[in-house]
């Protein structure tokens, strides 16, 4: 991001990858022999957070959400991640996340409401309900993924606080805790929390999604437990992780990489091939797996329904 260089020999070992129908069949072959985590390679975090919410995962595919692409491997989408709060090495985080305690989690919604509120992550998920959306996901970086979000709109969410006339944004806020999170200690200058904004009718928008989950199964720490923002249409870093307060405001909220770099992150941050990026084009993209593919990159990432909000 502002100050990082992309290498272009990223890898992972041939060893970490498991083609996703391989992971299915052996997830299926491991339930049936009701054996818990070491064989499916989960963490005994994993394996108790997957325990205590045992209906959720996995929900029903949307089948409007389904693009006839095939999904991204899962070794790579939880493998290769942006979580500055960790680290800036993307192969990393995944390493460093053991001290991260996702479960509880409080929530808070606030600001110009008439009916503010906190919950629990685990809680509203199973209030709400879950389902399954394959979305295309952009990082500004020019890399992404195709991959199944387990969740709920953002508008669900959000109604609930009944927001009022002079709310026109909503800013969100990522956890903050140094002792869980050895990255934020090593990036000082950087202005923590990690935030993140959206107009509110963005905002309120179908797409706008509340990750819970991924690849059917809750969202490994990695991609931001407990809940975290997908905004399909927009540059992966609106796409805010482990999520403790959303306000509703009446002013553009500032936001971490709008404050540490706007020319090369604006507010609006909409994938746009037409624009490059002041240190980079913008006009293509890599497919990560394990044999990524350069494509060209498409306006709205391919959401042609949110141009209706920009004109
Ligand atoms: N709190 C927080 N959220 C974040 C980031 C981060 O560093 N911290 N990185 C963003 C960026 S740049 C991207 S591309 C996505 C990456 O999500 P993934 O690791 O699930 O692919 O998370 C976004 N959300
Ligand atoms: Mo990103």
């Amino acid at each position: 991001m502002a100050n990082v260089i992309i290498r272009p020999d990223w890898h992972l070992p041939e060893s970490s990858i498991t083609p996703i129908n391989e992971y299915h069949n052996r997830r299926a072959f491991v339930k049936q022999l009701g054996l818990g985590a070491g064989i499916a390679g989960l963490s005994l975090a994993d394996t108790l957070q997957a325990a205590a919410a045992p209906k959720l995962y996995p929900a029903k595919r949307n089948a409007k959400y389904n693009p006839k692409i095939v999904l991204t491997n899962k070794a790579w989408a939880t493998g290769y991640n942006n979580f500055y709060e960790f680290t800036t090495s993307k192969e990393h985080v995944r390493f460093l996340v053991d001290k991260f305690k996702t479960n509880p989690w409080q929530v808070e919604v606030s600001g110009l409401c008439d009916k503010p509120f906190k919950f629990d992550a685990l809680d509203m998920a199973k209030k709400l309900g879950l389902e399954e959306r394959v979305y295309r996901f952009r990082c500004v970086e020019a890399w992404s993924m195709i991959v199944p979000w387990t969740g709920y709109t953002l508008s669900k969410l959000l109604k609930q606080a009944e927001p009022k006339a002079s709310a026109k944004y909503v800013k969100f806020y990522t956890a903050m805790k140094p002792a869980e999170m050895p990255g934020l200690a090593r990036l000082p200058q950087y202005p923590w929390p990690y935030t993140e904004g959206l107009r509110l009718d963005e905002a309120m928008h179908d797409l706008t999604f509340m990750a819970t989950g991924i690849y059917g199964e809750p969202l490994p720490k990695q991609n931001g437990a407990p809940l975290r923002l997908v905004v399909p249409w927009k540059y992966g870093y609106k796409s805010i992780k482990s999520i403790v307060k959303i306000e509703f405001t009446d002013r553009q909220p500032k936001t971490l990489w709008n404050a540490l770099a706007p020319r090369e992150y604006p507010f609006e941050s909409n994938v746009d091939p037409g624009v490059p990026h002041p240190r980079w084009s913008q006009a293509s993209e890599r497919l990560i797996g394990p044999n990524p593919v350069r494509i060209k990159t498409i306006k709205f990432n391919g959401y042609p329904q949110v141009a209706g909000l920009y004109k």
